[in-house]
């Protein structure tokens, strides 16, 4: 059992598809280990993205993930990283597979409806910003 991370991002917040996200990911066979929302700052969305610091894109991303109230979730299932990522999709919903997250509920690029860690230091890191010190169910 491995535990893994996803953020539902605002503009799915916004439009309501959290519930169809949350039935989505325990469809696919995820168990919700923890739930916490909030507003990230910009400091925090920076953080999130960090591997793209002075692409053209970076300023858009973060004022966007600071937009709203976004979700993160903690999940548990075997082999958890890779089987999210895969359930999740490509980045550009256009060319996700159909059946996928962001084939689904993703409008654009940018607004892809949701994010997801692709390994277990981004899992540490990325949750950090939602659920702190709190005790988290994180798995080996
Ligand atoms: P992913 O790991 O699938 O979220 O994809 P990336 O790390 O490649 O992209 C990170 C975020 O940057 C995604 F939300 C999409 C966004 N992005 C843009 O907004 N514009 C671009 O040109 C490329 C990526």
């Amino acid at each position: 059992m491995e535990t893994t991370f996803l953020m539902i991002k605002p503009r799915a917040v916004a439009d309501g598809l959290v519930g169809e996200i949350i039935a989505a990911l325990e469809d696919g066979g995820f168990a919700i280990a923890g739930v916490a929302s909030r507003r990230l700052t910009v400091e925090e969305a920076s953080g999130l993205y960090e591997a793209h610091v002075g692409k053209p894109f970076f300023g858009a991303l973060v004022e966007f993930m600071t937009s709203g109230v976004s979700i993160g979730i903690l999940l548990n299932a075997p082999d958890a990283i890779a089987a999210l990522r895969r359930l999740v999709g490509a980045t550009k919903p256009s060319e996700a597979e159909p059946g996928t997250i962001r084939a689904r509920f993703g409008k654009d690029l940018q607004q892809n409806a949701v994010h997801a860690c692709d390994s277990a230091e981004r899992v540490e890191r990325e949750s950090g910003f939602y659920f702190g010190d709190c005790p988290r169910a994180v798995v080996g």
